[in-house]
């Protein structure tokens, strides 16, 4: 999806101009793949622009940061107060937000421990990520070939920029055989989750997701998903789910903050219920909607305004 550019990017502490926000290409991210990042959204609301879950991302960056050995030069406070900046002074109403945490230029090899450590923060109107007509009619998956990573290989729990070389493999996969997303498994033979998403499958009024231990991140949308779900009266539980599972599901739908919440309409061709967006997936993508935009009273607690 292209960017759209704004005004200005934080880097390491200031505002550049978008064209300023320049890296080397000894760089060590980009030639280990050595960063973190997060996915943030911001919506417009009555009270103007908030930032959805704030807080709970920038965890998230810390945690995954913790996990590399990676120490940000920041405090939590200073890169939540940066995303609200970033938001505010490119005037943006609602955006995609991109916190990355990555390791600098000055050394290269292996011993990450040596290097720099630089943040940035950019944000852009994105729209729909996998497109308008499949978040209103279901999009068609494909399990893939690729498998997703042993957590002995690379930690799920942790989001890491070189680990989604994996995730691009299995969506070109998919793209190229005329579907429009993929789901992984785990190496034990379990659903994990899609290139860029959480999974949710519906079988006899029951919303079940994959756990981490199967791969998948620790999705913020997959945790909005599971309290919606639970407030509105579905039971939700966290299970190891097989292949067979996704042919045989009456709803399915996928989750995150790019995508938001979006119906699958098959999985390898088998059609998930009549293969039009299911009542269960309907409700808590309108609830969805109602709490990202700060309209849903009890979920006020999610949304940080930006001003
Ligand atoms: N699994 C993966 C592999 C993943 O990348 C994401 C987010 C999720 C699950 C859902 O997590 P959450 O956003 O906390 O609900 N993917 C981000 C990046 C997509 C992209 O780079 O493209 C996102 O949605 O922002």
């Amino acid at each position: 999806m292209p960017i759209t550019e704004t005004e200005k990017i934080w880097m390491d502490g200031r505002l550049v101009p978008w064209g300023e926000a320049k890296i080397h290409v000894l760089t060590h991210g980009l030639h280990y793949g050595s960063g973190v990042f997060e996915g943030v959204r911001a919506y417009e609301t009555d009270r103007g622009p908030a930032i959805f879950r704030l807080e709970d991302h920038i965890n998230r960056l810390f945690n995954s940061a913790k996990i590399f050995m990676m120490d940000i030069p920041f405090t939590r406070e200073e890169i939540v107060e940066a995303s609200k900046a970033v938001v505010r002074e490119n005037k943006l109403k609602s955006c995609y937000m991109r916190p990355i945490v990555y390791l600098g230029y000055g050394e290269m090899g292996l011993n990450p421990l040596l290097c720099s450590v630089s943040v940035a923060i950019a944000a852009w109107p994105w729209g729909a990520y996998l497109g308008d007509d499949g978040m209103q009619n279901g999009i068609r998956l494909k399990v893939s070939s690729w498998q997703r990573h042993d957590p002995n290989a690379l930690p799920p729990a942790a989001k890491g920029t070189g680990m989604y070389l994996n995730s691009s493999m299995a969506k070109i996969e998919a793209l190229k055989a005329g579907y429009d997303e993929a789901i992984l498994m785990s190496p034990q033979g379990y659903v994990s989750e899609c290139t860029g998403e959480n999974l949710f499958v519906i079988k006899k009024g029951e919303i079940l997701t994959p756990p981490t231990s199967a791969g998948a991140l620790e999705g913020i949308t997959q945790s909005s998903v599971t309290r919606i779900a639970s407030d509105l009266g579905y039971k939700v539980s966290t299970e190891n789910l097989l292949r067979s599972d996704l042919y045989t599901a009456d709803e399915i739908f996928l989750c995150g903050t790019a995508a938001e919440v979006v119906p699958v309409s098959s999985v390898d061709d088998r059609v998930a219920g009549d293969g039009k967006p299911g009542p269960i997936t309907k409700a808590i993508q309108a609830t969805y909607f109602d709490a990202i935009r700060g309209r849903a009273e009890s979920y006020k607690d999610w949304i940080t305004y930006v001003s």
